[in-house]
């Protein structure tokens, strides 16, 4: 059965590839980090789009942008499509970038065909999914499902010491309480960010959930005195308890697959060659699909800082900033999409999604379902992300089709139940 509506491919990549010249890089990726100047500007740009498509935009207060499509009953819950527009520090064109403009596709192809679905359609913008510059990852989402205190994630401030609440004020972009109602489901589009789907060589991955993850920031503080003099028996050396528990980390990884285990940010004081290192901040995050193996990893990691610590004559000041149990999708999301997937012939496999995403987040709240698309050598989180367009055309194609089964058209495709 045909649908309503088919996105046009061109538009999309176009669109992507504006998008992109936001904070783009000479290595061809982007830093568009959270609530920076250039992060105001792709909302801009977006929130632009989404007024000429027919939307009406709306600001909540953590600064998650929506774009509303009115429905023929606009009184019923909307469906909701959704990422984010911030990237990591050396981040690429499509993650997050492409669920967004994903969403924003299906407005404009609804828009051109004039189309009017019996519920109002939403696309959001998340504000800091990323975690780079404020943690943790997901704030937007997380504070808009109830999981992270709004106040909380206000006051989280980056390593300049700017606050969340401050760096919304600077680019104009914290809104009003939300009075809109819960979705009736919420659909993300995104890159796979791994090698699975092009190793399958499938164009879709129908996501069956995301594995569980948590985040720590710990600061180890020992003593700085001359590295010349100093026997190695009487130092209280930081980073050699920081080293211990980073190598640690990835035997623990190692130890638990398909889980993972990751020490990504260090900052050493004071810095200097010739001074043994008094002060570590280090953060690592632990991921796996079954909580109780990712329960048992943290107890491994906990044990392992707390040895690194007495070896090393230090102080430990260790906290959990993220705990996100793994996130099943609802089968009729998922059975939306696998069935979009099939009617247009395009090769899938159901996935379970390594990375973590604000469809997890929303997955707490409404019934959520995740379309995969494949990316080159599975390669993310890296300026040489790369896609390609049929592919990317071929996700929001899906994505099209599981909303209108859910919005309700004049043509209907009704999702299994
Ligand atoms: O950390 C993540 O999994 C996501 O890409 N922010
Ligand atoms: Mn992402
Ligand atoms: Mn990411």
């Amino acid at each position: 059965m045909g649908t309503a509506i088919r996105i046009d491919e061109d538009r999309l990549w176009n669109s992507l590839m504006e998008l992109a010249r936001i904070g783009a890089t000479p290595a061809g990726g982007v830093n568009r980090q959270a609530l920076t100047e250039l992060d105001g500007q792709a909302r801009a740009l977006f929130s632009a789009w989404c007024r000429e498509a027919g939307c009406v935009l709306r600001t909540d207060p953590i600064g998650n942008l929506i774009a509303r499509r009115p429905g023929r009953n606009d009184s019923q819950p909307a469906i909701m499509m959704g990422s984010h527009l911030d990237s990591q520090p050396t981040g690429g064109k499509f993650d997050g970038a492409y669920g967004v403009m994903a969403g924003l596709e299906v407005l404009r192809a609804l828009h051109a065909a004039g189309i009017e679905t019996e519920r109002p359609i939403e696309v959001v913008a998340w504000t800091n999914e990323e975690g780079a510059r404020f943690a943790p990852s997901m704030m937007g989402s997380q504070v808009y499902a109830g999981l992270m205190g709004l106040d909380e994630a206000l006051a989280v401030r980056d390593t300049e010491g700017v606050s969340v609440a401050e760096a919304l004020a600077r680019i104009g972009a914290q809104g009003m309480a939300d009075s809109g109602s819960r979705p009736a489901a919420y659909f993300e589009a995104h890159i796979e960010q791994g090698p699975l789907l092009e190793a399958e060589r499938k164009t879709i991955g129908v996501v069956s959930g995301g594995q569980g993850q948590c985040w720590f920031q710990m600061t180890l503080t020992g003593r700085a005195s001359h590295a010349g003099t100093t026997p190695m028996d009487m130092r209280s050396d930081a980073l050699v308890g920081a080293a211990a528990i980073i190598g640690a980390l990835d035997r623990i990884g190692r130890a638990h697959p398909p889980g993972c285990a990751t020490a990504g940010r260090i900052l050493v004081s004071p810095n200097s060659p010739n001074v043994i290192p008094d002060s570590v901040y280090l953060t690592a995050e632990i991921r796996h699909p079954d909580d109780a193996v990712r329960a048992a990893m943290e107890l491994e990691f906990r044990a392992a800082a707390d040895e690194a610590v007495k070896l090393n004559h230090l102080d430990l000041n260790l906290a959990k900033v993220l705990e996100q149990p793994a996130a099943p999708f609802d089968p009729a999301c998922i059975a939306a999409i696998r069935q979009a997937a099939e009617r247009n012939g395009y090769p899938s496999m159901e996935i379970i999604s390594g990375a973590a995403h604000d469809a997890v987040a929303l997955s707490r709240i409404v019934p959520t379902g995740m379309v995969f698309v494949p990316c080159a050598g599975g390669v993310s989180h890296n300026e040489l992300e790369s896609a390609e367009s049929g592919d990317l055309a071929a996700g929001c194609q899906v994505l099209a089709e599981a909303v209108l089964a859910y919005a309700r058209v004049s043509d209907p495709v009704t999702p299994s139940r």
